[in-house]
């Protein structure tokens, strides 16, 4: 069993797939803090965890015209300065299990939880590219940077994708080889020694177990940056689907849900104010500014409290323009509606582009269920 060595898991997490190993936090756990435990962080796994050794761990930077360069983990610990970023990773199929309830898609049936915010530490990509001999001419034909785990597939292919080589070499763009979690070795599940963090950017750009580098003027031709995390349109069903006319998602839309109070939950008419919760982020780097809740299915909307720390301590400072890589919790409480037996209660996110989401999930609705981010809905009993 290729999986026997996988590591283990905190009990409290909801499995989508043991092998490999998918699954993700309860929601209402998942905003009690601001930066999520890695134990409660959700795991996406395509294969087996693979086994990695710190001493013997080297990474290989290729494709620019001096040559290889290969870095121990000492090497990127000592070589380069350490650098800290906040971000905010979401799988591009969180929240597809609303959108299976539209109609069938394909993927794994991720909540609303396939989305948490960490610190994390490493070397930037950028200095590292320098470093391996990234220079003006090698900017006339570079157009992506791929990356590749050390972990594979029977067949003996490993996981990989593409990144813009803009996003790479901005000085702004945060993208870091990052060695370490919430001030910790990276876990087993999350890349140890070594994985990508590409702030603002779909989750399955942020390569783990990070083998493998190359610059290069093509995209990745993996799998995964051609033939999956790609976006269609509702019309487009299995026997029409062309993946060369659809880009790769990169940057993620605006996003929001609620974790309190849960879907079907009820609620006692005498406690007189109704409280709820949840998170809010959009991809590129830009920031939520608003947060607007309804009680009533959407026809009168309230404004939520966000914050950027966690409850009761100071917001962490909000960073430079367009560098909004972490998410916001938000909160409202308000008084019950009178009279209602059971509430729609809805939550809209609108980021400094001033993108929303859209109100429905039909209009969006694609074959693999991805890129879910219409209003999130759940519907709470009113009881005496
Ligand atoms: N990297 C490798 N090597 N193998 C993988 O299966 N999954 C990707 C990405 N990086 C994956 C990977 C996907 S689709 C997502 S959403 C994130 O890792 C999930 O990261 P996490 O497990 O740390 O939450
Ligand atoms: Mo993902």
């Amino acid at each position: 069993d290729p999986y026997s060595s996988d590591p283990e898991r905190h009990p409290v997490l909801r499995i989508n797939s043991k092998k490999p190993f998918n699954a993700e936090p309860p929601p209402e756990i998942l905003t009690e803090s601001y930066i999520t435990p890695h134990v409660l962080f959700f795991k996406r796994n395509h294969l087996p965890v693979p086994q990695v050794d710190p001493a013997s761990y080297r990474l290989q930077v290729e494709g620019l015209p001096r040559g290889a360069l290969t870095l121990s983990l000492k090497d990127l610990k000592t070589r380069f300065p350490k650098h800290t970023v906040t971000a905010t990773m979401q799988c591009a199929g969180n929240r597809r299990s609303d959108m299976n309830q539209v109609k069938e898609v394909k993927g794994l049936n991720w909540g609303i939880s396939a989305i948490g915010n960490a610190k994390w530490s490493g070397a930037r990509l950028r200095d590292v590219l320098l470093a391996a001999g990234f220079g003006p001419d090698v900017a006339k034909w570079a157009r992506h940077v791929h990356f590749e785990g050390l972990d594979k597939d029977v067949t003996g292919s490993a996981y990989g994708t593409s990144i813009p080589i803009n996003k790479a070499m901005n000085e702004d763009g945060d993208v870091l080889l990052a060695y370490e979690m919430n001030g910790e070795d990276i876990p087993a599940d999350h890349g140890f020694p070594v994985r990508v963090v590409v702030p603002g950017v779909v989750g399955a750009r942020n390569v783990k177990w990070l083998g493998r580098i190359v610059v290069s003027a093509e995209e990745s031709s993996s799998h995964w940056q051609q033939y999956d995390y790609k976006g269609f349109s509702p019309g487009t069903d299995w026997s029409k689907v062309d993946h060369a006319s659809s880009p790769a998602i990169q940057e993620l839309p605006v996003q929001s849900a609620i974790t309190v109070p849960a879907d079907g939950a009820q609620i006692d008419r005498s406690d007189e104010t109704l409280t709820v919760k949840g998170y809010a982020w959009s991809g590129g780097g830009r920031e939520v500014v608003r947060v607007d809740v309804s009680l009533d299915g959407g026809k009168t909307w309230q404004v939520a409290q966000l914050r950027s720390g966690d409850k009761g301590q100071p917001d962490e400072p909000s960073p430079p323009p367009g560098r909004s890589w972490a998410w916001k919790l938000w909160e409202l409480t308000a008084p019950l509606p009178p009279d209602a037996d059971e509430l729609e209660i809805i939550c809209k996110a609108v980021d400094n582009s001033y993108n929303v989401q859209p109100d429905t999930i039909p209009p969006i609705w694609n074959l693999r269920g991805l890129l879910n981010n219409a209003w999130h809905r759940v519907k709470v009993k009113v009881t005496e």
